[in-house]
């Protein structure tokens, strides 16, 4: 089989009661567990920060959650602190089915982010994940999680910059939408060629 399910980002912090709840994000558990059983090849991707991580406000004094701040790899937004690694926010969803075939860990080192499934924020450091699609002859991605304008979006983006066919499931996606960043990132996906389901 040439395809996989890419399952973003659904932990506990990025549910309502999170630290950074994405409205309605715990929606998408029934939707994508469903989806699981019709492929093959099923990778999960976990937001996994250390402590005191610099896309954290709380790492900057004078900044707080949601701001904007110039980083050496560019603008990045900060956020509240979350999905910090081994805490109960970083863990999935309860209800998630996690018997993928590899889960990915992002966000991992201490000054860049990394919303893409396949490179960091500076958008040159890789996380492996392309190298893994292509030894396993994987070249048609469908993607599903949170957050749609965020994480899902710089992976679907990403994606087709590496030339994978990209499709995105909104009905398993949400979004956090920041300054109208839904409808810019949904109109970036359209313009390089992510088909929607
Ligand atoms: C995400 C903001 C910060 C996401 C992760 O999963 O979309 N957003 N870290
Ligand atoms: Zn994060």
């Amino acid at each position: 089989m040439t395809e996989a399910l890419i399952v973003i980002d659904v932990q506990n912090d990025f549910c309502p009661g999170g630290a950074l709840a994405v409205p309605d994000g715990d929606q998408v558990v029934a939707p994508i567990n469903a989806m699981m059983q019709q492929f093959d090849t099923v990778i999960l991707t976990q937001d996994w920060h250390p402590s005191g991580h610099s896309s954290f406000a709380s790492s900057h004094p004078g900044h707080g959650p949601f701001d904007t701040t110039e980083m050496p790899y560019g603008q990045q937004v900060l956020w509240p602190d979350h999905c910090v690694q081994g805490s109960s926010g970083a863990a999935f969803h309860s209800d998630l089915r996690t018997d993928g075939d590899l889960i990915i860990r992002k966000g991992f080192r201490p000054d860049v982010d990394s919303y893409s499934a396949f490179f960091e924020n500076d958008q040159t450091t890789p996380t492996g994940l392309e190298g893994y699609l292509r030894s396993r002859g994987i070249t048609d991605l469908t993607m599903v999680g949170l957050a749609t304008d965020f994480c899902v979006a710089f992976s679907a983006l990403d994606a087709r910059r590496l030339n994978f066919s990209v499709r995105v499931v909104l009905d398993a996606c949400r979004a956090i939408d920041l300054d109208g960043s839904l409808s810019t990132q949904m109109e970036n996906m359209r313009q390089r060629g992510v088909k929607f389901a």
